[in-house]
């Protein structure tokens, strides 16, 4: 069966992208690739020519993110299977590829509309090194593990999980978490590789198509310096560090220049040989700033 492989890349827009060249490398280490348009530049992580395009926008949002196969065969084959799933895609062209610096792309929207990317053989910009913006004792986690988490938008939880396993995600039912109102909420967590979950969803209503981004850093102490450096500067904290109970990471949220949030973490595991679930976290995470669709007292 063809599957995606890893969360390969993701594109944001943005309406101010001085504000998020600062956060990116400043707090978080990430790299910044000018290229050569005005309208974007890139963010790296790894040795990939980049993992995330920043484009200036006037909305503030995820604008699509990108799924990769193994290679050609898988390529074709994921053609031959959304077919006969009756989902609807289309062949981007050579100009879009080189666009994301890719040799196939196709582009279709889950079932809530989000823009959704599925590409092979992304650029590796081997004869330049991951050089972090700022300081780090380590690197970032990725390899076969892709960028990290998210959580997108859902606005038919059922529909939601079909699409994605289609694509090849597994997914599992890893929390039973009362909300303020009283009513349960049971998040769908979704993996593809030894990243214990690429994508979640089912938390509530989000404004926005992404409520979080997670990136794990090698070293703990890089994420102790990310933490100061968010706490210096004044930016909101949506969850306080904590540790989660499906990934058992040391994990901490806070605001992105446009309003959404990311969480850096440090130490996740793989996902549990047998599915089990949780009423809350292992310690922390406890909620600080409003407004981020993040309220909840895991
Ligand atoms: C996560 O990464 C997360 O964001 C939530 C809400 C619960 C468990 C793990
Ligand atoms: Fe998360």
């Amino acid at each position: 069966m063809v599957q995606v492989t890893e969360l390969g890349y993701m594109g944001f827009n943005v309406t101010d992208m001085g504000a998020w060249r600062d956060y990116a490398t400043k707090c978080v280490g990430l790299e910044i690739e000018e290229g050569d348009r005005d309208d974007r530049f890139y963010l790296r992580m790894d040795g990939q020519h980049h993992r995330f395009t920043v484009h200036q926008s006037d909305e503030d949002d995820l604008a699509y993110a990108g799924w990769r196969v193994k290679g050609f065969e898988e390529f074709k084959a994921m053609q031959q299977h959304l077919t006969a799933n009756g989902v609807d895609f289309r062949v981007a062209s050579e100009e879009e590829c080189e666009e994301r610096f890719v040799l196939g792309l196709l582009k279709l929207e889950d079932p809530s509309g989000n823009p959704t990317e599925i590409f092979y053989s992304p650029q590796m910009d081997v004869m330049k090194p991951f050089h972090p913006g700022r300081p780090m004792y380590g690197k970032f986690l990725t390899g076969n593990q892709g960028i990290g988490h998210f959580i997108i938008r859902s606005l038919d939880d059922d529909a939601t999980y079909a699409f994605y396993s289609m694509l090849g995600l597994e997914g599992s039912v890893e929390y039973k978490i009362k909300l303020p109102n009283g009513m349960i909420a049971k998040p769908v967590f979704m993996h593809c590789n030894d990243r214990q979950h690429s994508l979640a969803f089912g938390l509530g209503p989000m404004e926005k198509r992404i409520n979080h981004l997670m990136l794990e850093y090698t070293e703990l102490d890089d994420l102790g310096i990310a933490h100061d450096t968010a706490r210096r500067e004044g930016i909101d904290v949506a969850m306080q560090l904590g540790k989660h109970s499906n990934d058992q990471a040391y994990t901490f949220y806070f605001a992105t220049p446009s309003g959404w949030l990311l969480e850096l973490g440090h130490g996740a595991r793989e996902a549990v040989r047998e599915q089990e679930h949780y009423t809350g976290d292992i310690f922390g995470h406890k909620p600080e700033a409003t407004g981020y669709g993040m309220n909840v007292d895991i």
